[in-house]
């Protein structure tokens, strides 16, 4: 029996930098691989209709599809973007052990700001030698319960079947973490999560970034809009996002505050260039 029901569901992709986030979306989306390594930045949303089965039913659905710059988790931005998230992958890379040590505080700068909400892990790059064992995954995953998938974004081993399980998660009821709670984790995760502009602190110039694209968002009102604005005019300025300098920043605020002109006050945008200038003024 065929059921049409469409809904929308977003999904976020997270984990850090060069796990292969960006890659396994591709790989699902569109069937592409590309073994040459572009740095996402910010946040960027994919569509994607799909149909799974539910008890016998086919239902149809939109996925909004979130691939989130993994420079470090907490970040100003990244949290932003994991509101209103229905599921998310944290991918790592079983080629650098220690993508999985910054697997709890990405779990938990995601459920700060969505939630409980469902979660499959993807042990990427299986199609090269493992520095990190399937023992090893276990281990950690046990304590929560979370499915988890050896995948390839470059042959496309499991990535179907790990979107198709994520999504199944997403409209069906989940019973939450299977620990009931979430570990307290003390130190330089949770401490770092706030920056503190108090007189006289230093900012590194990645920090300003980042504050200041998540301003950004917060001014235009909409992340998808604020961040291809952002990526438009990093690319105008030459400004590598990755290793971001203070002329090179100083640049980028420059053609973005002249970017929004046509949709934000002048007044409001004097201001929030001010807001920039003394953030980049603080890197130390
Ligand atoms: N061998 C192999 N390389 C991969 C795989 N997934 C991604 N890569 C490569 O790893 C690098 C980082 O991938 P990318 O998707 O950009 O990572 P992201 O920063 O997490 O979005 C790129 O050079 C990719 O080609 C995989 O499954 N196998
Ligand atoms: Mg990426």
């Amino acid at each position: 029996m065929t059921e049409a029901k469409e809904m929308v569901k977003k999904m976020c992709v997270i984990g850090e930098g060069a796990v292969g986030k960006t890659s396994l979306i591709r790989r699902f989306v569109y069937n592409k691989y590309e073994d040459r390594y572009v740095a996402t930045i910010g946040t960027k949303t994919t569509a994607k209709p799909m149909q799974i089965n539910i008890d016998e039913k086919v239902v149809g659905m939109k996925l909004q599809i979130w691939d989130i710059q993994g420079l470090r988790c907490f970040s100003k931005l990244q949290m932003k973007t994991y509101k209103g998230a229905n599921g998310a992958f944290i991918v790592i890379d079983i080629t650098r052990k220690e993508t999985i040590f910054s697997f709890e505080a990405w779990l938990l700068s995601l459920y700060k700001v969505a939630g409980e909400i469902p979660v499959v892990v993807l042990a990427n790059k299986n199609d090269l030698e493992a520095e990190l064992s399937e023992d090893e995954i276990m281990a950690l995953l046990r304590i929560y319960g979370f499915p988890y998938f050896l995948t390839s974004a470059k042959t496309g081993d499991n990535v179907s079947i790990a979107f198709e399980t994520l999504s199944k998660m997403m409209v069906t009821p989940w019973s939450g973490l299977k620990m009931g709670h979430l570990p307290e984790i003390t130190g330089g995760f949770v401490k770092g999560m706030e920056v503190e502009l108090t007189p006289g602190r230093r900012l590194s110039a990645l920090e300003v970034e980042d504050i200041i694209m998540a301003r950004y968002c917060d001014l235009l009102e909409d992340p998808d809009i604020a961040m291809s604005m952002i990526r438009a005019q990093f690319k105008k300025a030459d400004v590598n996002f990755a290793f971001p300098t203070v002329e090179g920043l100083s640049k980028v605020v420059d053609l973005l505050i002249d970017a929004a002109s046509n949709q934000i006050e002048a007044s409001r945008l004097t201001k929030e260039k001010k807001a920039y200038t003394s953030l980049i003024r603080m890197i130390a």
